[in-house]
């Protein structure tokens, strides 16, 4: 029932809930949202004359924006009315806390399978900053994929290779020249049917050359095709998932300043497994890892199993530093 191309745009069976096939029996109509505009959607496929842009109308606009559809939804269209569609449940959503306080998280993308965390070999590299995206699709309960462009530009990775195994020792690594398909083919297999990944990373390390690479085309605006205002202005100012010719969906997204990870302290522990296994030995189960006596976790960074700069980076992120 569900066709090879709602497959290429990433549908996964899990979603396939007995109410969904209940509606598609009836004649529903399943697309994906690939861009959102202020008032409208972009979906995929489009066929025959179907639009490929909705309106959102009634309710929609009444809603607040983070109760709209985001890139990556998965829509049920009603086929009497096209712009009438019921928002499917999301399998997970990537978000962040907005860089303004107080404001509401924004939604970034639904529907992930895997997240391309993505930094330069160059000047950008920065193990914290990764450390927070990592925490971020670990909050979204999205894998985590660490991918480091513009090795053709550095001579040498190993000391880059030698940090993220530490920092790192459970996340994929991959080192690109994100303008070389050959070299980007390693990144294949996190993709193909029925799989979405989004890519985030700070703006002008290759996110949307690597898109463009994937598709084989240029589709992407990309900081070498537009002039650079100086201003240090990103070249991507909005999100849009494209379908891959070989299957599967990549999300191309602006570049972030500052990730604001949504401080689940789920999440956070979850990345941070070394320093939760060492705190359990800690005297005091409220141990803060400072200068209580006993810590296990000092005791750790005392005999170099813990590095002092990771721990740093954990009490930071649990606010407690
Ligand atoms: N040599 C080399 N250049 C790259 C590589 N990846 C990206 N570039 C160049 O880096 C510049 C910025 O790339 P973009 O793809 O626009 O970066 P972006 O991450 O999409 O940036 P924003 O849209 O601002 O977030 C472009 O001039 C690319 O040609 C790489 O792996 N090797
Ligand atoms: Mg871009
Ligand atoms: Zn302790």
């Amino acid at each position: 029932m569900i066709s090879d191309e709602l497959l290429d745009l990433g549908w996964s069976q899990s979603q396939d809930a007995l109410t969904i096939g209940m509606k598609l029996r009836a004649g529903g109509i399943l697309k994906r949202v690939t861009a959102v505009h202020k008032t409208e959607i972009d979906v995929a496929p489009s066929q025959g004359k179907d639009e490929s842009r909705i309106s959102l109308t009634g309710s929609w606009l009444n809603v607040p924006s983070s109760e709209r559809p985001i890139v990556g939804d998965w829509l049920l269209i009603d086929p009497l009315d096209k712009t009438s569609f019921d928002l499917l449940p999301r399998r997970n959503i990537l978000q962040r806390s907005s860089p303004d306080p107080g404001k509401t998280n924004q939604l970034m993308a639904a529907n992930i399978d895997a997240c391309f965390i993505v930094s330069s070999c160059l000047e950008d590299f920065n193990i914290d900053r990764l450390e927070r995206y990592v925490a971020l699709a670990a909050g979204a309960e999205i894998r985590p994929v660490l991918v480091l462009t513009k090795s053709d530009l550095t001579d040498n990775t190993s000391p880059l290779k030698r940090d993220l195994k530490k920092a790192f020792e459970e996340v994929e690594t991959c080192f690109i020249n994100a303008l070389d398909s050959q070299s980007c083919q390693q990144l294949m297999k996190f993709l193909g049917r029925g799989k979405t990944v989004a890519l985030i990373g700070s703006s002008g390390v290759g996110k949307s050359s690597l898109v463009n690479t994937m598709l084989g085309q240029d589709k992407q605006a990309t900081r070498s095709t537009r002039s650079f205002d100086g201003k240090g202005r990103h070249t991507t100012t909005a999100r849009s998932a494209h379908v891959l010719p070989s299957g599967g969906v990549v999300i191309d997204n602006p570049g972030i300043r500052e990730v604001q990870v949504v401080e689940t302290t789920s999440s956070i522990k979850d990345s941070f497994k070394d320093i939760e296994k060492l705190a359990k030995d800690c005297r005091f189960s409220d141990c803060r890892h400072q200068s209580e006596p006993d810590c296990a976790v000092q005791a750790g960074i005392e005999s170099g199993l813990i590095d002092m700069r990771r721990l740093e980076n954990y009490l930071k992120l649990l606010g407690q530093k």
